[in-house]
């Protein structure tokens, strides 16, 4: 079994059905398990900011896929969903990133791991450190990147 964290993001249409019908998916896949989940946290949108507002979360599971089937999975997830991106770091009813993978790192086109911009958002710093309060990213602490993060706006859903 491999550890993994995924974090998920929507600002299209119901985004919190988004989340969970893609949390839903994640569960009907046999070679997965959802371990932890945060709260959902409503964030301000960074790259093209003329947008609604995201509602993120950031989900760890154990899985047996290698890497490319679980990105493959991600991406299954999203085109059920119907992810329309016409505006790049635009609007989408879903995204699904691989944000790390137990002892697995690549610098391909295709898969990034680390996701390469994930240390510099709060929308995904902010849920993964409420689930994992001791991890390192590229060798550094959690709290360190946390406590140097210049920050989008972000705030715990109330309602769950
Ligand atoms: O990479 C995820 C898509 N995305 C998001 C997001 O999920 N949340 C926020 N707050 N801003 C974003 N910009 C992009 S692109």
């Amino acid at each position: 079994m491999n550890k993994v964290y995924l974090g998920l993001g929507s600002n299209i249409g119901d985004t919190k059905e988004n989340i969970n019908k893609a949390i839903e998916l994640l569960k009907e896949n046999l070679n997965i398990s959802i371990t932890n989940k945060s709260s959902f946290y409503e964030t301000e949108p960074v790259g093209y900011t003329k947008q609604d507002w995201f509602l993120n979360i950031v989900i760890e599971i154990e899985t047996t896929l290698k890497p490319y089937k679980l990105l493959e999975y991600c991406q299954y997830i999203e085109s059920e969903l119907k992810r329309k991106r016409i505006i790049r770091w635009g609007p989408r009813s879903i995204d699904v990133d691989i944000l790390l993978y137990e002892g697995f790192k690549s610098n391909d086109k295709d898969l990034i791991v680390p996701h390469p911009r994930m240390c510099e958002r709060a929308f995904v710093m902010v849920p993964l450190y409420e689930i994992n309060k001791t991890i390192e990213i590229n060798g550094k602490n959690i709290k360190e990147i946390i406590d140097n993060l210049d920050g989008e706006e972000i705030r715990v859903k109330k309602d769950g």
